[in-house]
């Protein structure tokens, strides 16, 4: 079994520091990533970024081939007239092909991607972090942004971790000085809870997806979490 997390952890950093220097990835600018949603298709993101969303993530399931690399370079054309930070989720080749803003990146496809020719196209990676072990995995690389989930329970992705909860959140904020990213049965209730643990952005799926009014969701947490 894994150790419980167990306080702040200095040498965290200072092993990442020392550790894989080759690799550069660069950070995601001045502004927070602030709110972030997740969607499946660029009929969201035809629905969503033009009210103002300036981070998204496009994490495509059920397409393969031509249709996926479609999708993606359609993707990366909508994101670039809204000024969106678009990350494609796990298709990092065609990422780099289509010249998306980053990547996302879950601890399986960190074993498989090729993470110099990432750095080497310029493309900001952000990591999946579940755990201490991850979180550390995730340091050594010095990624743009770690994501840390599933800070609730959700039932949009088969979960093997328990939810981590906001005094995981908190206790990461104060070892790490990435730019954190929450996700996980996040709903806009718990926004200002969030900011205040220190997350610099909420990442959500179905808050968004499953609202009764997507876009009228959307402007609320725009304006909550800005
Ligand atoms: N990754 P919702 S949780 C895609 O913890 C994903 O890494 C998670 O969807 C992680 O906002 C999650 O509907 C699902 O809970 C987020």
């Amino acid at each position: 079994g894994w150790p419980e997390f167990e306080g702040d952890l200095p040498w965290l950093t200072a092993t990442a520091e020392e550790g894989n220097n080759r690799l550069r990835f660069p950070d995601c600018g001045p502004d927070r990533l602030g709110f972030y949603p997740i969607v499946d298709s660029c009929a969201w993101l035809e629905r969503l970024l033009p009210l103002g969303v300036k981070t998204c993530q496009l994490r495509v399931k059920a397409l393969r081939g031509q249709a996926l690399v479609h999708e993606i370079r359609r993707a990366v054309q909508i994101a670039r007239q809204s000024s969106c930070r678009l990350f494609i989720n796990d298709y990092w080749q065609i990422a780099i092909d289509e010249g998306a803003y980053g990547v996302h990146l879950g601890q399986e496809d960190l074993q498989t991607a090729d993470l110099a020719a990432i750095a080497q196209a310029g493309l900001r990676l952000g990591v999946s972090t579940h755990c201490y072990w991850e979180v550390a995995r995730a340091l050594a690389l010095r990624p743009s942004y770690m994501a840390v989930g599933p800070i609730f329970t959700t039932q949009t992705k088969d979960m093997r971790f328990a939810p981590q909860g906001i005094e995981a959140l908190r206790r990461w904020r104060r070892s790490l000085s990435y730019p954190l990213v929450a996700i996980g049965g996040i709903k806009k209730h718990h926004i200002a809870t969030l900011l205040s643990a220190g997350a610099d952005s909420l990442a959500v799926i179905t808050a968004v997806t499953e609202a009764e009014d997507p876009e009228a969701e959307t402007r609320h947490w725009l304006q909550r979490v800005h």
